[in-house]
């Protein structure tokens, strides 16, 4: 068997298929493999007939394709799979070669294979790969990381599948040693679970605040979908909005209205407590879904605590631009937190991540593409060491051009009781870390009472701690291993 095949992809569910037909169409020769050897069959006698896609119906036979140095990307189940397989790629690849990962694994599980596969002498990559089944297909948004030194082998390869921006750049870039790639991916989908949340909420106070049909929200966010807010998200709310069922209604009425989810969201806040990162917009994306989930409770509790009027007076227009400008500065503050964990879980991981090409990688092909995300780009590209969002000109003058209204949308919600708590904690949040002093002060002081776990003061220098008999009952001694 003669070498000609420049990559192999390994998992024929629809990611994999459609990854492999866009490899094939940029001019690359894939061979396919799947555990269930009958789907590599199937999938030569359909999909990918006609093209030039080989078939293995077994890892030697498709390692015996390869060019050297071989990459074999993974499209495999999260978890034990990707583990026996790579375990079953070590004994027939040789040192050099390169497995990749483009599943949606743990960053963790990333790290561990990467220094695994090291060792062994061969390289890993573990890649995000966002955009859904239509984004496999057509470019998806492709956030590798690993071993450096296998970027140049699969970056020709990556870069020409990848979804482009305007100019022809594409929406793929090495992100970073190690699980970074993964984490960047985390990342996103935790930054989609928030973008999704305020949409919701933005939809909750139109549709019960203002009193809003669906074809009136769908006009809206039309408009929205044509400014600082155009957004893949923001654009198929747009046509969700516009959808009829059978009986002419619109579907969205009809559907239930609980929330699932898969976890990765849920790994981005574990991750932000583990570090210390208040991504409290995520955090509060999440537990909204499980909220959502509580429907029988809810519907109890309903009836328990009848809501009120939740109508808002005043003019209609005028609560819609509102609402618009409460969303955009939330979704600012969103972001801004998203890149304060990033930042702390580069310095945690010894990552060198290059923060205006993630913009840049998420700016097409994936679920939160958008305009925005080219903000963020320009903010790095002005300055690549910002470290806080917030303090960008551009998005530092939009804030300011938002906070009146996005205060009020905010207390007129508390007042009526409809429940916005991404667009709350967004505001809570930019109160907090823009207030030089917060209560912590009495904080600390309960802490040094119960626990004797001392405190430093604002009139002597960092690092000095001192402890206060509060009571005069207790000890003088401080406690210095015991801390809550
Ligand atoms: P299958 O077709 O043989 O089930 C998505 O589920 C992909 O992951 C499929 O290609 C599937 O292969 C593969 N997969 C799931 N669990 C697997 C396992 N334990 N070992 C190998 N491949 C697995």
């Amino acid at each position: 068997m003669e070498p000609r095949a420049d990559i192999a992809v390994i998992g024929l569910a629809v990611m994999g298929q459609n990854l492999i037909l866009n490899m094939n169409d940029h001019g690359f020769t894939v061979v396919a493999y799947n555990r269930t050897t009958s789907k590599v069959d199937d999938f030569l006698a359909n999909e990918a007939k006609g093209t030039n896609i080989l078939g293995a119906r077994s890892l030697a036979e498709m390692v015996a394709l390869l060019k050297k140095p071989r990459r074999v990307m993974l499209m495999v189940k999260a978890g034990k799979p990707v583990d026996e397989f790579i375990e079953q790629l070590l004994g027939v690849l040789e040192p050099g070669d390169i497995i990749i990962d483009g599943g949606n694994s743990l960053f963790e599980d990333t790290i561990r294979r990467t220094q695994y596969v090291e060792s062994k002498g061969l390289l890993y990559i573990g890649t995000g790969v966002s955009g859904g089944e239509e984004g496999a297909r057509r470019g998806p948004s492709i956030m590798p990381g690993g071993s450096p030194a296998a970027w140049p082998h699969v970056k020709p390869i990556f870069q020409a599948i990848a979804a482009k921006v305007a100019d022809g750049t594409p929406c793929c870039d090495w992100v970073g040693e190690g699980g970074a790639g993964h984490y960047v991916k985390m990342t996103h989908n935790g930054i989609e679970y928030g973008d999704m949340q305020l949409i919701c909420e933005a939809y909750h106070l139109m549709k019960d605040g203002l009193g809003m049909t669906p074809d009136e929200m769908h006009e809206v966010f039309k408009e929205w979908n044509t400014g600082e807010l155009d957004s893949y998200l923001i654009e198929i709310t747009r046509d969700i909005l516009a959808k009829k069922d059978d009986d002419g209604t619109p579907l969205v009425d009809k559907i239930l209205d609980t929330a699932g989810q898969k976890g990765t969201g849920k790994w981005t806040v574990i991750s932000s407590q583990e570090m210390g990162i208040p991504i409290t917009l995520i955090a509060e994306a999440v537990y909204s879904r499980c909220v959502s989930a509580l429907k029988d409770q809810r519907v109890k509790a309903a009836k328990a605590f009848k809501p009120g009027k939740t109508r808002f007076a005043g003019d209609r227009r005028e609560w819609v631009h509102a609402i618009r400008q409460a969303l955009y500065a939330s979704k600012i503050i969103s972001y801004t937190q998203g890149y304060m964990l990033m930042r702390a879980a580069a310095q945690q991981y010894s990552w060198h991540l290059n923060y205006g090409g993630i913009a840049l990688m998420w700016r097409g092909g994936c679920i939160i593409r958008s305009v925005f995300l080219g903000e963020i780009k320009n903010a790095f590209d002005r300055k690549p060491k910002l470290d806080n969002l917030l303090l960008d000109p551009f998005f530092k003058k939009a804030i300011k051009g938002c906070v009146r209204n996005w205060r009020k949308v905010v207390s007129m919600a508390v007042r009526k009781g409809i429940p916005v708590p991404a667009f709350s904690t967004a505001l809570a949040f930019f109160d907090g870390i823009r207030s030089e002093r917060l209560p912590a002060n009495l904080l600390q002081a309960q802490r040094d009472y119960f626990g004797a776990h001392t405190y430093e003061r604002v009139d002597k220098p960092r690092g000095e701690f001192f402890h206060t008999n509060w009571t005069g009952t207790g000890g003088r001694v401080a406690s210095s291993t015991y801390t809550v």
